[in-house]
């Protein structure tokens, strides 16, 4: 079943050059882009994403991580998109990430693992609606 999720190139994506090389797997994949920029995000925007995370020992340092710098922000669509792009992405810890995704072929870090994907169906159109207000 077609499927929209939200993906983030995290701000060390484009810190590194690296926005095309993880773009272009999602592309290869054969997930279409139906919203795409590039854009810096404050505290509260951080806030608003990562509800879930708020309360986290973790958060403060994710927190200055991605407003540190700028982010491309997504909207992809395909069959299954939400699992696929999780997928693709690979476990959250880089170090820990199998080789072939994104986060094990080219992450080191728990933290710096280059992108988001939204966990659920529910979760992707609570993060479109923050991120894309006006997609239709
Ligand atoms: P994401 O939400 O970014 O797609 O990543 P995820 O589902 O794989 O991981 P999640 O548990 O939702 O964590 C969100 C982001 O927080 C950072 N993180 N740091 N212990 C730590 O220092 C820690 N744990 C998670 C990562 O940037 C992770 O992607
Ligand atoms: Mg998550």
């Amino acid at each position: 079943m077609s499927q929209r999720t939200l993906v983030l190139l995290k701000p060390d994506t484009v810190r590194r050059g690296l926005v095309g090389e993880v773009l272009g797997r999602f592309e290869a994949k054969g997930l279409s882009i139906v919203a795409m920029d590039l854009r810096t995000i404050d505290g509260e925007q951080a806030d608003q994403h990562y509800a879930e995370h708020v309360e986290r020992d973790f958060y403060p340092p994710l927190r200055a991580f991605v407003t540190s710098g700028p982010l491309v922000a997504l909207v992809l669509e395909g069959d299954e998109a939400v699992e696929v792009v999780r997928a693709l992405n690979g476990a959250t810890d880089g170090r820990k990430a199998a080789p072939g995704t994104i986060r094990g072929d080219l992450s080191l870090s728990n933290r710096e693992n280059l992108v988001h994907g939204s966990d659920s169906p529910e979760s992707a159109s609570r993060e479109i609606k923050i991120w894309f207000p006006d997609l239709p």
